[in-house]
């Protein structure tokens, strides 16, 4: 079989570059390791800014996201045994859009597939990509059912099979160049069967570590809390996590937080990577294939769908209208945005964490530079802008 794009992975990225090629009419072909039911249930990112769901509205994609998610206009930083609001909506007039993965991506594979007629096959095994370097790319799959090779030909191979797939080792050492950044810090990432115990996210900055919550809907809520990185979580026995949460986001006239049983405990060690260029011959990544965001200023998601509109976007321009400008540019237009989020999340890193680091010096000069977000109009309008992420229209 032969279609014009083979699309190696269905997060968010993958399905927004399908969607759009099908909206266009054209064929391609999504590949994905996982069964549908899990994809459809893996919780991880919440925050959407205000473009990237605009940006989906564009395409179609937004209907079910516009009617349940939530807006936010607010964060609260908790430091020093106090809050502080900051409201960003106030600053800048846009907001946060609180959406949990699983449901966009719910909404993606059923678009795609059930709606747009897109074909996709789940489960497959021992993805390879062939011959990417010249003009006719192939992907090879172990067929779950079969247990047979299959070898798929394609004009393009679209890989957003994410930060463990094969995408990224495809491209030859001498053609890409890696940038990484390894904080030293881990993160226990939870999921609490718990209302939120805030009508906004909060951030605590706290000598023990980091700590945070974030709403991910009326019955559950994420939380943070900074732990050694390599930790392992079966030390976090539940009374820990709570205790812990409790002591980190303390402050005057906060009520305690809501508990709950947990029902994800895993740690993240938090790390980033960049490759450059994202193109190599036929293959083009997207989202956390070609960079990833420790999840410390939630951007990954975020990054993710701003590659696939403007890889999908090229890809019909070049197979309907034979223009292939916008895949001339597509490595270039994609990574501003991803270096100035990288960062930004470096900037944040070092705010959640220089009070904990041990370091008296590095403790005092980023509360100072927190302190400063609250106190100077432009640091917080600065602050904001970076928060609720740039713009590509304006
Ligand atoms: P995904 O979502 O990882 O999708 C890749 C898909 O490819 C499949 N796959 C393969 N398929 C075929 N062949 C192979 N060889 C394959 N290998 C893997 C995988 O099963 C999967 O279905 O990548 P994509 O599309 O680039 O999307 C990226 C986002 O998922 C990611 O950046 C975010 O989840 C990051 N993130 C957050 N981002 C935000 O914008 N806002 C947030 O609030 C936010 N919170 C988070 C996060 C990530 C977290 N984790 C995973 C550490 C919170 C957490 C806890």
């Amino acid at each position: 079989p032969r279609f014009p794009v083979v699309v190696v992975g269905a997060g968010p990225a993958g399905l927004t570059v399908g969607n759009i090629l099908r909206a266009a009419g054209v064929d391609c072909l999504v590949l994905e390791t996982e069964t549908r039911e899990f994809i459809e249930q893996r919780p991880r990112a919440g925050v959407i800014e205000e473009w990237a769901v605009r940006g989906l509205e564009q395409r179609g994609l937004a209907q079910n996201l516009l009617e349940r998610a939530q807006r936010h206009t607010q964060c609260e930083f908790r430091f020093g045994g106090q809050r502080h609001r900051f409201s960003y909506t106030e600053l800048t007039g846009h907001h946060h859009y609180v959406y949990p993965q699983p449901l966009l991506v719910t909404d993606l594979v059923r678009e795609y597939a059930d709606v747009r007629g897109g074909e996709i096959r789940f489960g497959v095994r021992d993805v390879e990509l062939h011959d990417l370097d010249t003009d006719r790319p192939a992907v090879s799959y172990t067929d779950p059912e079969t247990g047979q090779r299959q070898l798929v030909h394609g004009d393009f191979v679209a890989g957003c099979d994410g930060a463990r797939g094969v995408s990224r080792a495809a491209i030859p050492a001498e053609r890409a160049r890696t940038a990484r950044h390894d904080y030293g810090i881990g993160w226990l990432a939870l999921l609490a069967e718990a209302p939120p115990s805030s009508d906004c996210v909060l951030f605590g900055v706290h000598p023990r570590g980091f700590a945070g919550h974030m709403a991910r809907s009326p019955e559950v809520t994420r939380y943070y809390l900074e732990c050694p990185p390599g930790d392992d979580p079966s030390d976090w026995p539940d009374d820990r996590v709570w205790s812990e949460l409790q002591h980190r986001l303390a402050a005057t006239g906060a009520p305690p937080l809501t508990e709950g049983r947990l029902i994800e405990k895993r740690v993240l060690d938090m790390h980033n990577y960049v490759v450059e260029p994202m193109v190599f011959g036929r293959l083009y990544l997207a989202g956390d294939a070609a960079h990833l965001t420790a999840p410390i200023a939630a951007k990954g998601m975020n990054l993710a769908l701003h590659d696939a509109f403007l890889l999908g976007d090229a890809l019909v321009a070049h197979l309907t209208r034979g223009e292939s400008a916008g895949l001339g540019d597509y490595s270039e237009a994609c990574l501003g945005r991803v270096w100035e989020y990288q960062e930004f999340s470096r900037w944040l890193s070092e705010v959640y964490h220089g009070a904990s680091s041990g370091d008296p010096y590095l403790a005092g000069t980023t509360l100072a530079r927190l302190r400063r977000v609250f106190q100077s109009p432009s640091a917080g309008l600065a602050f904001a802008e970076s928060y609720l992420g740039k713009d590509p229209a304006g």
